[in-house]
């Protein structure tokens, strides 16, 4: 394609067709969900003329030429069950109707009907809206805005941005071959983010906390040129693109990883759908935190951009009612429909932009579609018998996406060429011109008047999505625009890159011997340029640039009162409780304390009452942005299910995703809003890492602070659910995460250890980026009281402490247990001794994560230092002189003390876990199957001893005796 103005290298393509099959309903109705109907069904009637569409419910079908099908959907049925107080009125507006019909047919029909439709609206006649609207642009021309910027130069400083964005692609994949990157994703929305940058985006340069946006993961190189124009990087920074080691770590990573820039990136994207889902709770966090009073937010708007592939993940679309319900104003989607996804079409036999309106629209957003560019409007002015207007609506995907590649005369002979009045419309244009008919998404006229609709829409109650229309690949080129395979494509050579260069009309920027020897020249226009200052201008006036992630703490956090924590250390007698109980009181003191207790955000799916936490209902409140607007059935009781607009309580429902992007939010606050925020997310254990593990990674690449407590924890401690609810390994998938502290307590003060050190290490002077992931149990039992020594905490919060010394005996052992393994433990040692006379030492094993990462780290320093005194790691300082062999017990995988096994030398280590499909039956019941009750922890014991020598094998034999162990029963791995 040859653009003859500089426009026009941003002009889109179109495309058409001939005698092709029609579109199915598919590509007209709302999906299924948002209706609630089978919509496998075809409905209506076939047109009779060109210009009719069936009739949906939106009153915008497709043409059929298929003979009248059964009605099978009844879709306004309800209106027969109201009564009709004036027949004859009644009939005389369905009259009106045929005549209209009759006499000039349904495209005039359906016209009135919208007419009609728009008054009842102004007149505050409520009526549901269409789901769906024909396929032009939401925005008439009428209704859009003066463009307040300087077209050329704004065109100027997006063609630079461009060149440089795949310049850096380019080079990186011909300096290291398979280096990947992406060239036309960003090719496809070059327009969509220049918009925001000259006059949406608000930075936070003025002090402000800015706008908080999303960019789309694998659109990265568009946003780092853009800095590079700016200054804000250097030529061997784009050199460094996906090359993150050496230059001590400074590259440029592939996507967006606060972790790894954590001046630059602030939110990471690229796992597709997550970018969505988190922005979307950011908005409603920044909702919260404003109706708690502890921020205003109302200067910040979240934005989201968004692949039109991304959309088929469920968490893209899946929570998307959330932000209508809670009036998300604040939040802008902007998806890149450049109707491709990696493989090919997003939706090659239908029309994706379509299906998405209807979707969002159907969950209560302000959606708005920028499909056509401005050289449209004057077509669809002469389209007086809707016969182009039919003609965008049927097209498919697919066809359009052919378009793209084809030449002006198949235009012509396909879009335009079947209907005499159609091809009269474009008589006057030439075929070059028909090529350069733009699409929406490239228009940045379109896309300033669809950004202003958007964010003047603050004060309406609905979030806003943008449905933009793009070409993907697009100035990139015949070989690359629109093809199937353009994703993937990544280099380009010197002849292609001066076709993109003729298409950018850079030529006096890049001459041709720019490219000598193979040359690979960026671009920067001076700083005393025109461009220059116009884009620092516009950047300035906004806040200054973006991205940018800055930590200026606004509004510091104070730590608890140390005695907040006294309740746990002190135990709890006689009584038998939970660690969970013990953590639902520290949270309740925690919230309760002066000054640190605004900044608690408890968040819960739908489980406080499992795990005993609704009493803080009514303390604490469920936040509810309108208030409760009920009485509560149960409002006469103490503990009853009290909403408020400032409730601290994060009651997600049951959205395990939801709820873990909202403790991103919150956990992030401190650099986001300057303000931070600790988040303790209580959750089914079963339902964390191995749910959202996804999310968790992204946590920790947001560098996210706060806590994760992993309730009903244990695969023989949450005893009756079964399968499906046993945790037995989420501990493993948390040694997966780098940034998670991962800890298993067995006891109430172990919990207020982690949680109060962990505070410190998050929130004070060390400022760690790190999360913890506590494991909480439902078994009850006495809690025992810390024990009485300095520097207990820090022997906690180190992974392993001697909780017991060995009684004095002949013969010795020493015993592990993690959280709720310690009863098994306890009583295996008592039995130990009185019926086999071995004296064990007990150790509470916290984390064996920890354990495993220092001994990692001591070992590697240690090769590295050969010649310096060796290091010894903490795991086996402490273990190397314990008696006898090592036993190590856990309702977790064996595979969970074994990460430490290596590092006890000379030693028997015997892990001791719950390996194997979980099942519902009794704890006592459990814990024989899995082989870690009392009696097989004597008998491992004994085992281990009897090959060291120091008891007879008999004795071995003896135990299993004696408590009607089945040697034979088979292993619990594989039943
Ligand atoms: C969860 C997940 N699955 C797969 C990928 C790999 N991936 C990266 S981009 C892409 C295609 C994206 O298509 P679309 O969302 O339409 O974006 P476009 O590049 O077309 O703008 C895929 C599958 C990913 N990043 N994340
Ligand atoms: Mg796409």
């Amino acid at each position: 394609m040859v653009g003859g103005t500089p426009l026009a290298a941003e002009a889109a393509q179109l495309a058409v067709g001939g005698d092709r099959p029609r579109p199915t309903p598919w590509s007209w109705v709302p999906p299924a969900s948002a209706i609630g109907i089978d919509l496998s069904r075809t409905i209506g009637t076939s047109g009779d003329h060109g210009d009719e569409f069936a009739s949906d419910l939106t009153g915008f079908g497709t043409t059929r030429e298929e003979p009248c099908q059964t009605v099978t959907m009844i879709f306004d049925g309800f209106v027969n069950q109201l009564p009709d107080i004036d027949q004859t009125e009644t009939r005389e507006w369905l009259d009106s109707l045929d005549a209209v019909i009759d006499v000039h047919g349904k495209t005039r029909a359906r016209f009135l009907l919208t007419k009609l439709l728009e008054r009842a609206r102004e007149a505050q006649v409520s009526f549901p809206a269409s789901v769906s609207t024909p396929y032009i642009n939401t925005i008439p021309r009428e209704n859009e805005p003066w463009f307040p910027g300087d077209r050329y130069l704004e065109q100027r400083v997006r063609a630079f941005i461009r060149w440089n964005a795949a310049m850096m692609v380019v080079k990186a994949n011909k300096h290291a071959e398979g280096i990947g990157g992406h060239l036309s994703t960003f090719a496809s929305s070059a327009a969509l983010y220049e918009t925001g940058f000259n006059h949406f985006f608000r930075g936070k340069d003025d002090g402000t906390n800015g706008d908080h946006i999303y960019f789309q993961g694998h659109a990265a190189p568009g946003i780092y040129a853009r800095a590079f124009l700016e200054g804000r990087l250097t030529e061997d920074d784009l050199d460094h693109f996906r090359r993150e080691i050496g230059r001590d770590g400074k590259g440029l990573s592939s996507y967006p990883h606060p972790r790894l820039m954590p001046d630059f990136w602030e939110f990471p994207t690229v796992s597709m759908g997550l970018g969505s889902l988190t922005a979307l709770y950011q908005a409603r966090f920044n909702r919260y935190m404003h109706n708690r009073r502890i921020d205003d937010t109302s200067q910040s708007r979240v934005w989201a951009f968004l692949g039109d592939g991304e959309c088929d993940e469920p968490e893209t679309l899946g929570s998307i009612s959330l932000a209508s319900r809670e009036k998300l104003d604040n939040l802008i989607f902007v998806v890149n429909c450049n109707l491709q996804r990696l493989d090919g079409p997003v939706r090659g036999n239908g029309k994706i932009i379509q299906e998405l309106e209807a979707t969002f629209r159907g969950a209560g957003w302000n959606v708005i579609k920028v499909i056509w560019g401005s050289k449209w409007d004057d077509l669809l002015a002469k389209d007086k018998d809707g016969v182009l207007l039919n003609q965008m609506n049927n097209t498919l995907d697919g066809e359009f996406q052919r378009y793209t590649i084809e030449d002006g005369n198949f235009i012509r002979e396909n879009f335009f060429g079947p209907d005499p009045r159609l091809r009269q419309i474009v008589s006057d244009l030439s075929d070059d011109e028909l090529r350069n008919l733009p699409r929406g998404g490239h228009d940045y006229h379109k896309l300033y008047a669809a950004y202003k609709a958007a964010t003047d829409n603050l004060g309406s109650g609905a979030p806003t999505v943008i449905l933009a229309k793009t070409v993907k690949g697009w100035t990139l080129g015949p070989s690359v625009e629109g093809r199937n395979a353009t994703h993937g494509i990544k280099k380009l050579n010197t002849e292609q890159l001066m076709v993109l260069r003729d298409r950018l009309f850079m030529h006096d920027e890049i001459p041709d011997s720019a490219f000598d020897n193979d040359a690979m020249p960026y671009y920067r226009p001076p700083e005393d340029s025109v461009e220059y200052q116009y884009m620092m201008e516009r950047r300035r006036a906004l806040g200054g640039s973006v991205p940018k992630r800055i930590t200026r703490v606004r509004r510091p956090i104070q730590l608890p009162d140390p005695a907040v924590f006294d309740e746990l250390r002190v135990g709890s007698g006689k009584q038998a409780v939970s660690t969970t109980m013990g953590f639902t009181r520290l949270l309740r003191s925690l919230a309760r304390d002066p000054k640190f207790g605004e900044r608690v955000v408890p968040i819960i799916p739908d489980e406080a009452r499992t795990f005993g936490m609704d009493a803080l209902f009514r303390e604490l409140k469920i936040y509810a942005s309108q208030g409760q607007m009920y009485q509560p059935v149960d409002h006469d009781l103490l503990l009853s299910y009290a909403e408020a607009s400032d409730g601290q309580i994060l009651e997600e429902g049951i959205t395990e995703a939801g709820s873990l992007a909202s403790f991103i939010a919150a956990g992030t606050a401190y650099a986001t809003r300057g303000v931070p925020m600790v988040p303790f997310y209580t959750f089914y254990s079963m339902f964390g890492f191995q749910r959202v593990g996804d999310l968790i990674w992204q946590a920790a690449d947001a560098r996210t602070k706060g806590f994760l407590m992993g309730a009903t924890a244990g695969r023989t401690t949450l005893l009756g659910e079964g399968l499906q609810h046993q945790d037995g390994h989420s501990l493993v998938l948390a040694s997966t995460v780098p940034a998670c502290q991962a800890f298993d307590p067995a006891f109430a003060y172990e919990v207020a250890a982690i949680v109060n050190l962990g505070l410190q290490r998050m929130y004070g002077p060390a400022n760690d980026d790190v999360f913890y992931y506590l494991t909480l149990y439902n078994e009850n039992y006495p809690m025992p009281a810390t024990p009485e020594r300095d520097g207990i905490d820090a022997e906690i919060l180190r992974g392993l402490y001697r909780w017991q010394d060995a009684p004095e005996a002949k013969v010795r052992a020493t015993l592990l247990f993690s959280g709720s393994a310690q009863g098994a433990v306890r009583e295996a040692a008592d039995e130990l001794l009185t019926h086999y006379g071995v004296g064990c030492e007990l150790w509470s094993a916290t984390s064996y994560k920890t354990l495993r990462e220092d001994a990692l780290a001591t070992e590697r320093w240690n090769r590295l230092h050969a010649d310096s005194q060796p290091r010894i790691p903490i795991v086996t300082g402490l273990l190397q002189d314990s008696p006898g062999p090592v036993i190590a017990a856990t309702d977790f995988m064996k595979i969970v003390p074994e990460q430490v096994a290596r590092f006890i030398p000379n030693k028997q280590f015997v892990p001791l876990g719950t390996d194997g499909m979980g099942r519902s039956d009794t704890r006592e019941a459990l814990r024989r199957h899995f082989e870690v009750d009392a009696a097989h922890i004597v008998v491992a014991t004994l085992a281990a001893i009897a090959l060291e020598g120091s008891v007879e094998q008999s004795a071995v034999k003896d135990a299993i005796g004696r408590y009607g162990i089945d040697p034979e029963a088979v292993d619990p791995y594989i039943v």
